[in-house]
């Protein structure tokens, strides 16, 4: 089994070693090609699912030691955290200082115990969407698995009542109505990666579509 902590601490360093030094300055927080917001827009296939705490569940699978099945409750029970990030959207807004609560990737995951196979996710929400993502990306301590969003519950249709949060990725990263966490050993483009979104997704190298 891989030592969690160390690999942890590790990606905190490297996260650490990568902030930009200017990120204080408002208007350098804008990537390129970004416009900012205010308003918070809502994006996705235009499936809302409607599911509520009693029915929620959130399930991580795969490649870990201990399979989680989380219901509200439960989920509920874990370490509570706040997080302050920025959030940009593919579609060119960028919306900065998004308060989210909710338990920290990284919780859930040294929960589940993924195995030394482990390298790649898939993010399944309750309306059928999908997206990928290193393994790697979701232990940065800026991941969230939110239910709460500027001091209130996240509503249904900012993807609650659970949604993660990948504030170093574009926004589609982020999947809404969260329902499962998938690990596997090798990478499996998501709904929007297989048409042609960028498989990475870094704002900040403009990583918008992929070039094949
Ligand atoms: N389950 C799910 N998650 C999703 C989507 C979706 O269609 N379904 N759309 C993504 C896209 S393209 C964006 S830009 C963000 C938008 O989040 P928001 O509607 O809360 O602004 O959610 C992402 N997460
Ligand atoms: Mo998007």
């Amino acid at each position: 089994m891989p030592d969690w902590k160390k690999l942890i601490a590790a990606k905190i360093a490297l996260a650490k070693r990568g902030a930009k030094p200017g990120a204080t300055n408002a208007n350098l927080r804008v990537p390129a090609g970004q416009t900012e917001v205010h308003n918070f827009p809502i994006l996705d296939l235009g499936i809302v699912p409607e599911i509520d705490t009693e029915n929620w569940q959130l399930r991580i699978y795969g490649l870990v030691e201990h399979e989680l099945n989380l219901d509200w409750a439960a989920f509920q029970q874990l370490p509570q955290v706040n997080d302050i990030s920025d959030f940009h959207c593919v579609t060119r807004w960028s919306q900065l200082d998004m308060d989210w609560s909710g338990v920290s990737a990284q919780h859930l995951l040294m929960l589940a115990a993924p195995l030394e196979s482990a390298k790649y996710v898939t993010l399944h929400g309750y309306d059928g969407y999908t997206t990928n993502i290193d393994l790697n990306a979701l232990l940065d301590d800026d991941v969230i698995v939110a239910h709460s969003v500027l001091g209130k519950p996240l509503t249904r249709e900012h993807g609650g009542p659970v949604r993660m949060v990948v504030p170093k990725r574009y926004a589609w990263k982020s999947a809404k109505w969260l329902k499962c966490i998938e690990l596997h050993a090798e990478d499996r483009p998501g709904f929007w990666e297989v048409r042609g979104y960028h498989n990475y997704a870094d704002p900040w190298l403009e990583q918008r579509f992929s070039d094949h």
